[in-house]
């Protein structure tokens, strides 16, 4: 048995995000799927392999990519937060929803602010440090009618957003974190197509790279002008990448290219203006010139996604080079038979705990994601909770690989066998 000390303060928990697990949420996401609920039930026999195909049939039900009341968290914030401290968590990140708050331009909804100090104060009195994102992909309907990400004045509208729940709730707030993975919305939304508003435009997608910098830089200027001592930062999704084979420059060149494209090119263009990083995890791509090769006999989740913890060290010792503090704000899997779930935890924490031998600042691992939640465009049939949940009845059920990880959390130790 091998034990693997963690730092004092190292802080643990999970994630979520207001859209996926709150309920009752209208923004463009809501008006989406709406729209395009029956067009996704009918894709999917084309989209998932025949065992995804037979384990999870509620992929061909229109209802299923519906958020609509989702975990009810908006309600039950209180009891998921019990949950959160009996599993053992230290730290919890969560996202504001700006469509609450700002429903209509310029008008700011006081009761709103009002409930998301009172999710502040229940984390507070469990002990619990929150995580605030500002955006976690959701915008109202009123800034959608204005372009959404497009519109020239995203960055402003947003910063003064920022600026309002900074002012009104920054007493109980050090750790804020501005955009959720601005790549997959440009990958996902802007590229292929398959998220709203559902683009593919490689102009579109290049321009969004400087309107979310300018975004995440405004609203870390209106953050820091209130509180000098506030930690900001975005949360960037890091992809794992690996050449075919090493002898192969084309192989390599593509490497270089996914690199830059998904995992420097938002840090270079804000330097200078995070005081923290993040990494978000999910992907290892191994390429061969001139694709993306997938191996047959590698470890996948639920959702077909390859099982790589070592990709997690190499992203990780890239980030060495900022010299500044790490925070892994989102690792996770779609698992609903649990079965995976406790050794994909351990086996991403070893690595990390690795990088961390090796220099790496890291200071916190939030799980992705505290409950089962609204999986986007493949809405509710992939399951990533610690907690299971029954969307018809509201039902939470502790799953046997959280108690493992609250062990983690508790002795702030991992052992390995
Ligand atoms: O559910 C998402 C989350 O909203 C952002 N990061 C990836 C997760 C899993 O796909």
């Amino acid at each position: 048995m091998k034990k693997l000390q963690f730092p004092k303060k190292f802080l643990w928990g999970a994630a979520t995000s207001s859209h996926q697990v709150e309920g009752g949420t209208k923004n463009q996401w809501s008006k989406w799927e709406k729209e395009n609920a029956a067009r996704l039930a009918s894709e999917a026999k084309t989209k998932w392999q025949p065992w995804q195909q037979e384990k999870f049939p509620e992929m061909f039900e229109a209802e299923n990519y519906i958020s609509g009341s989702a975990c009810d968290h908006y309600n039950r914030f209180q009891q998921d937060f019990d949950l959160a401290k009996e599993l053992g968590h230290s730290a919890h990140r969560f996202s504001i929803e700006w469509s609450r708050i700002e429903p209509e331009e310029g008008k700011f909804d006081e009761k709103e602010i009002e409930h998301y100090r009172q999710v502040l104060i229940a984390l507070r009195e469990r002990g619990i440090t929150p995580f605030v994102t500002l955006w976690h992909w959701t915008n109202p309907l009123w800034l959608e009618e204005k372009g959404g990400c497009e519109s020239r004045d995203f960055a402003k509208h947003f910063a003064k957003y920022a600026e309002f729940v900074a002012s009104k709730l920054g007493n109980e707030v050090e750790f804020w974190i501005t955009l959720n993975e601005p790549t997959s919305v440009i990958a996902s939304a802007y590229l292929s197509g398959a998220w709203p508003p559902a683009k593919r435009s490689y102009l579109a997608s290049w321009k969004l790279y400087a309107t979310f910098a300018k975004a995440h830089v405004a609203a870390y200027q209106s953050i820091h002008a209130l509180d000098e001592n506030a930690q900001v930062g975005f949360a960037n999704i890091l992809h794992s990448f690996a050449a075919y084979s090493e002898k192969s420059w084309l192989d390599k060149i593509m490497v270089k290219t996914g690199r830059h494209v998904a995992n420097k090119r938002m840090l270079n263009l804000t330097e200078g203006f995070n005081d923290f990083l993040t990494v978000q995890y999910y992907f290892h791509n191994r390429f061969k010139f001139p694709k993306k090769l997938r191996l047959a006999d590698k470890p996948e989740n639920d959702l077909g996604w390859e099982i790589f913890p070592e990709g997690i060290y190499h992203i990780l010792k890239r980030l060495k080079v900022h010299k500044l503090p790490i925070y892994v704000t989102e690792n996770g899997l779609a698992d609903a038979g649990d079965e995976k779930r406790m050794d994909f935890i351990k086996e991403h924490l070893a690595w990390i705990h690795r990088s961390m031998e090796e220099g790496a600042d890291v200071r916190g691992y939030f799980y992705w994601s505290l409950l089962d939640n609204f999986e986007w465009d493949k809405g509710f049939w992939p399951r990533f909770g610690l907690v299971e949940v029954d969307f018809k009845t509201q039902e939470r059920k502790i799953r046997p690989s959280a108690l493992e990880y609250a062990k983690i959390c508790k002795n702030n130790e991992l052992e390995l066998e």
